[in-house]
């Protein structure tokens, strides 16, 4: 989702290729395309987005380096990663993947029972679904922990105080279309579960009246680019 918020922002025309998680590794596999992360067992981790340049003809892994690459091909459009920013915006990545740790229980079984049949099997294997499930009377517990580690987060914000429009000052960086990608996949996840019958009360309902409504509010000011 990120990318795709690049792309838009970006104004580049792109055709999207949808490719089921099982298939990941042959897509590469068919174009050489190396991997570049790899799973804590050390073995690759083959994964999307990868986008494909018709005009250089490279193939480009991750949604980082991917980012820096438009950057670097289309100087003419907004810089999303300016010089000299890379190792705070990685960092600030890094330190949003790091804070919200509870986020997986609530949303990767969330996220199975909206995929397609063809990826269920593979993303439930490889993603111990049956063991990140939480029971019924741990879940407000855990909502409770979710709600704070998002609290960490409006925390560093709010540092830049109220008029700030964007994490690093008046246009649009890496790092906010990176937490509003975040946001989104919650809200269609979340929303999509509640559509087959999820819990109602424990879902975007929630969060997007977290911290005064931050979070909805992220997620709206980029709805024109999704
Ligand atoms: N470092 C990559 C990670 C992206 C990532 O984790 N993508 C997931 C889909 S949201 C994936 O491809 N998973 C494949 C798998 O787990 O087998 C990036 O930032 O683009």
């Amino acid at each position: 989702m990120s990318l795709r918020y690049a792309l838009n922002i970006k104004g580049l025309a792109f055709k999207t290729e949808w490719i089921e998680y099982p298939d990941i590794q042959t897509f590469y596999k068919q174009h050489n395309i190396p991997h570049v992360d790899t799973k804590p067992d050390g073995s690759p981790h083959y994964t999307l987005p990868v986008i494909h340049d018709a005009s250089t003809g490279k193939f480009i892994v991750d949604s980082f380096s991917i980012t820096a690459y438009l950057d670097e091909q289309y100087p003419h459009t907004p810089t999303l990663l300016p010089k000299g920013t890379h190792a705070l915006q990685s960092a600030f990545q890094f330190a949003v993947g790091s804070v919200l740790v509870t986020l997986s229980g609530i949303i990767k079984p969330a996220t199975h029972t909206i995929l397609n049949e063809a990826s269920q099997g593979y993303f439930r294997r490889t993603k111990g679904i049956d063991q990140l499930r939480i029971s019924e009377d741990e879940l407000d517990e855990h909502w409770k922990r979710f709600e704070a580690e998002m609290g960490m987060i409006d925390d560093w914000l709010k540092r830049n105080g109220e008029g700030q429009k964007f994490i690093t000052g008046d246009s649009i960086a890496y790092i906010d279309i990176h937490l509003a990608a975040r946001l989104l996949r919650m809200k269609k996840v979340l929303e999509g579960q509640k559509e087959q019958g999820g819990k109602v009360d424990n879902g975007w309902d929630l969060i997007e009246k977290w911290h005064g409504g931050r979070w909805a509010r992220m997620v709206a000011a980029f709805e024109q680019y999704e």
